[in-house]
């Protein structure tokens, strides 16, 4: 089971929907959510601290969390050393590299200043660019 964390339109759902070749169009998710064998939660707790705890509650759940981070988005969204509050290991995973204006350089930037450490991963939920890689890697952690 793996834990996806990060802002609002991060592409977290996508990325479940592409990771499970499930076409589906992402609706706005508005709480956790336990389904296709991944726990997808609201980005408002990623961005809100009163939430903080409830995510780091429901990491126990998971082996793994996937901090996401939009490759075109220019703000600083995730809160510095966000990693550490985590009781399971935080993968940093890029979505939308197939997006005009993603910047996959800068997106790791903000990775590293949450906390997280190599390996990335850099994936399009729209082309399934880099999903081999990320489930290879789910494969080989044993999640
Ligand atoms: N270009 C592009 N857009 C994406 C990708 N993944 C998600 N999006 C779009 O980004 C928006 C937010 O996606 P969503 O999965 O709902 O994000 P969430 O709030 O983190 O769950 C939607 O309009 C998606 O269509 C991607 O890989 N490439
Ligand atoms: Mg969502």
């Amino acid at each position: 089971m793996i834990m996806l964390v990060g802002p609002v339109g991060a592409g977290k759902t996508s990325l479940i929907n592409a990771l499970n070749q499930d076409c589906r169009k992402a609706e706005k998710t508005s709480s956790i959510c336990f389904c296709d064998g991944a726990i997808d939660t609201p980005g408002e707790y990623a961005q809100m601290p009163r939430f903080y705890s409830a995510l780091a509650v429901t990491a126990t759940e998971a082996k793994m969390v996937l901090m996401v981070q939009d490759a075109t988005d220019i703000r600083i969204t995730l809160p510095p050393g966000f990693a550490a509050m985590f009781p399971r290991p935080v993968v940093g995973v890029v979505t939308k590299i197939d997006a005009p204006g993603a910047d996959q350089e800068r997106a790791k930037l903000r990775l590293l200043e949450a906390g997280i450490q190599e390996p990335f991963f850099y994936v399009s939920a729209y082309t399934g660019a880099g999903l081999a890689d990320l489930t290879e890697y789910f494969v080989r952690k044993e999640v």
